[in-house]
């Protein structure tokens, strides 16, 4: 049993990203004082001076407006609170296709050292199922306490969309798993002090697939409007405006192609939903039919540059999606790697990244010479380019767009070549 109290609870958020500040922000303009921990000294340094690292709407107010309250402390060291929120990375293993925890491993050993009684521990961040039993909760009872007497445990996955996280961590349901009836109490006390969504109870690994589950729900579907791609390039028909047409059945909802799934959630969970199953070949299939996509796209490049001799390749957008500063696992970092193995020069531009892997130069730098401009992501910075401008720029004018986001018979009238991914009646 966890011990009553009627004092607010300290709470310790540990991992400030892309869940952990907003999280921490929430919490600490909503009756709680937080320490937000982050192993990253220049986030937390950063923070000290105000400066908020990530670019959400509404993010920089709550948490600039924490700290001036001091209701929100920076810190580079897990400090004893009464609650901690564990939301730290957790990637695909370098060598596997299957979980990488070693930070959640980290973050509950430190938590073990200064665990007492009466506290509870929430893990945020997506994990296999089981992860909480078989792994969080034996490393936290090496401090001698017992989870569900001396300390409670629940698993409260996000389930917010980057580029509108605010305001789906405040709107949206919440599904909280926990070991007992005191930790399923305490925690749901805790996010309905900012959630306006219904928060549902159930275990810790229901609630752990549950998350894993809605994710390669996605994926799963995206995967199918890929292969719907390929088909109707096949057959010569335009993808787009077959699934638009598709969508006016009542009970179908086909979402986009593109080239490929990128960000820290959708290429990631369906694998961890499988690590351990032999009975996964649709979720597999999925996966594989997603991670084809840039290399299908390449494809399209090289028979739209076939006959050029040392091309020159424009790629716009280097985050996984619109209108975010996210690269991780972006289908554009893909399309560059393959480009550059076939011997292409490679010009990479993106209007919000700031941290990437390879260069990013200004768009006019990454279009000057170029023979192919391929629009990757569909920024809406990208809405004002026209052919005009483009075309004074370019070596050759050549576009392909993945995205079904230019207006094809625009660019085709001033004298481009233009292909869209999934229009089988267009091309070269
Ligand atoms: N994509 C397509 N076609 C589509 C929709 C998306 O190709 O029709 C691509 C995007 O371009 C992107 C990738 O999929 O590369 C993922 O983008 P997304 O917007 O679908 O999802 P994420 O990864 O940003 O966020 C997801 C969300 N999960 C669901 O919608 C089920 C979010 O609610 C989760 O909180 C998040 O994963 C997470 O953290 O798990």
């Amino acid at each position: 049993m966890v011990a009553k109290s009627n004092k607010q609870p300290t709470v310790c958020v540990i991992g400030l990203g892309y869940m952990g500040l907003p999280t921490a922000a929430l919490f600490a303009t909503h009756g709680y004082k937080v320490t937000g921990y982050d192993v990253d000294k220049r986030k937390i340094a950063s923070l000290a001076k105000g400066e908020v690292y990530l670019d959400e709407p509404g993010l920089k107010e709550l948490v600039e407006k924490s700290l001036k309250a001091k209701t929100l402390t920076p810190s580079s060291k897990i400090v004893q609170s009464d609650v901690y929120v564990i939301a730290v990375p957790t990637p695909l293993h370098e060598t596997a296709q299957r979980s990488e925890l070693k930070f959640v491993i980290l973050a509950a050993g430190a938590i073990a050292g200064v665990l007492k009684k009466g506290d509870l521990v929430i893990l945020e961040s997506t994990v296999p199922p089981k992860t909480s039993e078989k792994m969080m909760i034996p490393i936290l009872e090496s401090s001698g306490l017992t989870a569900g007497i001396d300390f409670g445990v629940s698993h409260c996955p996000e389930r917010a969309i980057p580029g509108n996280t605010m305001h789906e961590l405040i709107n949206n349901d919440r599904v909280i798993g926990a070991l007992d009836d005191a930790s399923a109490k305490k925690t749901k006390k805790l996010y309905e002090s900012f959630s306006h969504g219904h928060i549902h109870l159930t275990d810790l690994t229901t609630a752990e697939t549950v998350k894993l589950m809605e994710n390669t729900f996605r994926d799963l579907n995206i995967a199918l409007a890929n292969e719907f791609a390929k088909i109707s390039e096949q057959i010569g028909i335009s993808v787009w405006e077959a699934i638009h047409l598709a969508n006016h059945h009542p009970r179908v909802k086909i979402l986009q192609p593109g080239p490929g799934v990128g960000g820290h959630c959708l290429a990631v969970d369906p694998w961890f939903l499988t690590e351990d199953s032999i009975d996964a070949r649709l979720i597999r299939a999925a996966r594989e039919i997603n991670d084809s996509m840039p290399a299908h796209v390449v494809g399209h490049a090289e028979q739209m540059l076939d006959g050029i001799n040392h091309p020159k390749v424009a790629i716009l957008g280097a985050a996984y999606k619109p209108n975010v500063d996210d690269s991780r696992e972006s289908p554009s970092t893909r399309i560059l790697e393959l480009a550059k193995k076939r011997g292409w020069q490679v010009g990479v531009h993106d209007p919000h990244v700031i941290h990437y892997a390879h260069d990013l130069i200004p768009l006019d730098d990454a279009l000057k010479g170029a023979d192919l401009m391929i629009l990757a992501t569909h920024h809406d910075a990208y809405r004002d380019l026209t052919p005009d401008y483009v075309r004074g720029l370019m070596r050759a004018c050549q576009v392909l767009d993945t995205r079904n986001y230019i207006e094809p018979e625009i660019w085709r009238n001033a004298g481009f070549n233009v292909r869209v991914l999934g229009r089988g009646q267009v091309g070269s």
